[in-house]
């Protein structure tokens, strides 16, 4: 049996991947293949509570350093992949991630400003061999990204999202530096498209990638 797609969504907030996701899993149901959804950090139930931490800490306690929030997003990611994403793969299901290690390089990296050689080594090592088949990135002007995840949480942001608009935009330039360096992986669609017309050229990527396996 052939392993199935490790398909990842990658972009800043509220750049519309939660969106895209449930209509590629819609698609990939309706085509009758198995399909797991999973998010980062959190999925599973270690993962949860290490989301609620790293998301939720509270800005006046002492700030969570950098170099802990890449270990904690590191760590969750472990916990899904032995968990929930390898053995999903092994038995042949398509795996959607919303995040996976690329936004530890892009926020931890480009973002904090941590250096990248380690953060690759962490990464590899939380991963092991399990890496990303295909990813789309959702690229989107940081500030419409920001209108779209306060109209949505009506003004209440986690610690993440409460960064400045300078912050974002060092990870929007990340995240297109790293798509230019690993073309063959990334798809870059433009967020700003409506809804259809971005789940058609999704959903033609992937058929695309699964009819070449
Ligand atoms: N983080 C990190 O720093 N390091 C790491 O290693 C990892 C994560 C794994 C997780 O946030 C935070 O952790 C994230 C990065 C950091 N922080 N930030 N900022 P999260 O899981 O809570 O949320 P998110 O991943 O940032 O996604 P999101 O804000 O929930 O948005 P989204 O899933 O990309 O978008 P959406 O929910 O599909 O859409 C947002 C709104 O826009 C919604 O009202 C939609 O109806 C609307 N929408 C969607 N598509 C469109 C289009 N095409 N046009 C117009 N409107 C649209």
């Amino acid at each position: 049996m052939a392993n199935g797609l490790f398909i990842t969504f990658e972009g800043s907030e509220g750049c519309g991947k939660s969106t895209q996701i449930q209509l590629l899993h819609a698609h990939l149901e309706e085509a009758g293949a198995r399909t797991l959804v999973v998010r980062e950090p959190g999925g599973t139930s270690a993962g949860e509570e290490i989301r609620q931490l790293v998301l939720q800490h509270r800005k006046d306690d002492t700030p969570i350093a950098p170099e802990c929030e890449l270990l904690l997003f590191a760590a969750s990611r472990a916990q899904l992949v032995r968990e929930k994403i390898a053995p999903a793969l092994s038995a042949g299901i398509h795996v959607i991630a919303d995040r996976f290690y690329d936004s530890t390089t892009v926020y931890q990296g480009f973002g904090r400003g941590l250096d990248l050689r380690a953060i690759r080594q962490i990464n590899d090592f939380a991963v092991g061999r399990t890496h990303p088949d295909l990813t789309f990135l959702l690229d989107l002007d940081p500030a419409e990204g920001h209108a779209r995840a306060m109209q949505r949480s009506q003004g209440r942001l986690d610690r993440m999202e409460s960064e400045s608009m300078d912050f974002f935009e060092k990870v929007r330039a990340g995240y297109l530096r790293l798509a230019r360096e690993e073309a063959p992986r990334f798809t870059v669609l433009d967020g700003s498209l409506p809804r259809e017309r971005l789940a058609a050229e999704i959903w033609s990527a992937v058929q695309t990638k699964l009819a070449s396996r």
